[in-house]
């Protein structure tokens, strides 16, 4: 794949690609392995421009209050230390990659990459201006991440074949599609 046009003061952006997420996972998000050999893809793209690698991961204490056990919406997940929480092992992970940690706190829920985690400070301190965001999920963390990349003044491109629903309610991916998109994001497929 050609990906030339990737360039200094780019990055590339992997949202949650955790065994949790994935087929057989806590919180199986349909298909949600079928973005490892496009996100692969875009890595080694990424290794080749110089450009630097950033991976969030859902990193919950096992007590967090997103869990159903504390009235929340979701079954456990993520555990921190736990396989469930480990990046899909099928991610050529790259030399160099920012690992960033969320969803950290037992008592506060965050969907977005960027969510007390001074993401938005590191990223802007090394210099980059526009990120290619893919993983999961579309409609949760993804959406989250991508709106406040863009709020945070980035050029944002979403990798829509990098990407995959939950779906919790059906057509929550295409509509979190239009809200990134109304909201200034460019949707592309990876060429
Ligand atoms: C996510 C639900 C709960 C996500 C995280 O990464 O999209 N979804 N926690
Ligand atoms: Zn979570």
């Amino acid at each position: 794949m050609r990906l030339d046009f990737l360039s200094r003061g780019d990055a590339l952006l992997l949202v949650d690609v955790q065994n949790d997420f994935c087929p057989g996972g806590a919180l199986a998000v349909p298909g949600g392995d079928e973005v490892i050999p496009v996100l692969n893809r875009w890595i080694r793209a990424a290794e080749e421009a110089g450009i630097p690698v950033y991976a969030s991961r859902d990193w919950h204490p096992e007590n967090h209050v997103s869990f159903t056990g504390r009235g929340g919406p979701w079954p456990p997940h993520c555990v921190r230390g736990t396989r469930g929480a480990e990046f899909h092992p099928g991610l050529e992970i790259p030399g160099g990659l920012f690992v960033i940690n969320k969803a950290t706190d037992p008592d506060r829920d965050a969907y977005s990459a960027f969510d007390g985690t001074g993401l938005a400070a590191r990223l802007h301190r090394s210099g980059v201006r526009r990120l290619f965001v893919g993983g999961l999920a579309t409609d949760y963390c993804v959406k989250a991440t991508v709106l406040d990349a863009l709020r945070e003044g980035f050029t944002v491109h979403v990798i829509t074949d990098g990407i995959r629903a939950v779906e919790v309610k059906e057509g929550d991916g295409r509509r979190a599609l239009d809200e990134m998109s109304e909201a200034g994001a460019v949707l592309a497929e990876s060429p």
